[in-house]
């Protein structure tokens, strides 16, 4: 669509990708982990007997749900079985280059010990800062933590989703003069972090504060050079998110990729973006009892490298249990997970599109430094060849397995090659490297 030229001041303030190194460094992850947890994981998608179906950290906005006993769940909050290293080393294992921690959620409760409110950690059984763990633990392992903030704030007395009376307004000027006191607070408690993920960011009160939102942005930035922040942070003057008045991505990332992948690159219009994902279909706190599709580590790799195609981190979701616990099931999802990206996260890391048309086995990705080109099989044909098809003016040169034997190839026709396969069909996508030439 063409692009209007609406004059804003709030609007997006670059175009074009971010070229600096910390935004390099962002969309060389691949992986990401994110991590949902609160005091929705005592109650765990059940109360009195009762399941919810709902996503479980969306429990206290249940009918069912009494507000009072679900904001006096922190009193119970005392996860003795938590253990910040043995989530890093997990989220290690499994090949996550970062990290997005819920400091708080849209319930209002802080995993640091905030000192703008009483409802978090501190005033809870357990009282140690669980941000500060985590932020140790994982930074120990390598892994590169982000801070995920809800704005909507269901705890806060001056929260409110829409403003519909003088009242309200100056509830509201309470409620921002807070957030923006939290958030300096996490950068300053925390300032290894990289960046900031904003969610609960829809509601009208919050899309009409253009002009405070965007200050205080600045204001964050200046705090951590580098700082990398999605579009959901802020809406231009005009109430648009995401993408401002002139179709111009507001932030450095577009973050509107939740429980989906675009379906080729030209959607992505050119912009940096992340896909954040659940293992089963919509659940990100805690639930004790999954319904319905749970993905499978395979699933999952695909998705991951079909983002990574199209130049996406792909960020998978868990959440722990009210004890401090990692299910059984993403465990072994994140065994499953590092076992591959072992031998294959060549693949991976700091690896984009790979300017060749997309096919039917599987996915092209390139690494920006190198320039190496894998083919990632998912759809492994059953005469056991892999179809290639390149653009005019290249030539297949050689295909390896990687780290291992040159595979047999056949020219077809000009610029369409078959690939023999070694190993047998499995259910393990193989990565094969690829080198091309010029050439008609
Ligand atoms: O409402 C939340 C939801 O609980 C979860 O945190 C996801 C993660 O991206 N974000 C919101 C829905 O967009």
């Amino acid at each position: 669509a063409k692009r209007s030229s609406v004059t804003l001041q709030h609007g997006a303030h670059r175009l074009g990708r971010r070229t600096d190194p910390a935004m390099a460094r962002w969309r060389a992850y691949g992986l990401g982990q994110f991590l949902h947890w609160g005091v929705y994981a005592i109650p765990g998608g059940h109360w009195k007997g009762k399941y919810y179906a709902g996503a479980a950290e969306w429990i206290r906005s249940w009918p069912e749900m009494p507000k009072e006993e679900y904001d006096n769940l922190y009193k119970q909050f005392n996860p003795t079985g938590f253990d910040a290293r043995a989530w890093a080393r997990q989220a290690k294992e499994m090949g996550a280059r970062y990290v997005i921690i819920t400091t708080k959620h849209h319930d209002g409760f802080c995993l640091w010990p905030s000192k703008y409110t009483s409802y978090t950690v501190a005033h809870s059984p357990y009282q140690k800062d669980v941000i500060g763990a985590l932020t140790d633990a994982y930074k120990a392992e390598g892994i590169d933590v982000y801070l995920y903030f809800s704005i909507i704030d269901w705890n806060h007395p001056g929260y409110r989703a829409s403003l519909n009376t003088p009242a309200d307004r100056q509830a509201y000027e309470g409620f921002k003069t807070f957030t923006r006191n939290q958030l300096l607070e996490l950068l300053e408690r925390y300032p290894a972090c990289k960046g900031l993920w904003f969610d609960g960011t829809w509601d009208k009160a919050w899309v009409e504060q253009a002009a405070f939102a965007d200050s205080l942005e600045t204001e964050l930035r200046s705090k951590i050079p580098g700082l990398v922040i999605g579009s959901r942070f802020r809406a231009d003057e005009n109430g648009k998110r995401h993408f401002d008045s002139n179709g111009d991505l507001i932030g450095d990332y577009e973050q509107g990729w939740e429980r989906k992948i675009p379906d080729n690159i030209q959607q992505l219009n050119g912009n940096d973006w992340d896909c954040v994902m659940t293992i089963p279909e919509n659940q990100w706190g805690y639930h004790s009892d999954w319904k319905g599709h749970v993905k499978t580590s395979t699933e999952l790799l695909e998705m991951m490298v079909k983002c990574n195609a199209m130049e996406g981190n792909f960020v998978l979701n868990f959440g722990p249990d009210g004890n401090g616990k990692i299910r059984e099931e993403e465990t072994r999802l994140a065994r499953e997970i590092g076992d591959w990206m072992k031998t294959n996260s060549e693949a991976v890391y700091n690896c984009g599109y790979a300017g060749l048309e997309k096919q039917d086995w599987g996915y092209f990705t390139r690494n920006r430094q190198t320039g190496k080109i894998y083919l990632t099989i998912f759809n492994r044909p059953v005469n056991g060849k892999v179809r290639v098809r390149l653009p005019a003016g290249r030539q297949l040169r050689t295909v390896r397995e990687l780290k291992g034997a040159t595979l047999k190839t056949e020219e077809i026709r000009k610029q369409e090659y078959f690939i023999e396969l070694k190993i047998p069909a499995g259910n393990i996508p193989q990565v094969l490297e690829m080198e091309l030439s010029e050439g008609s």
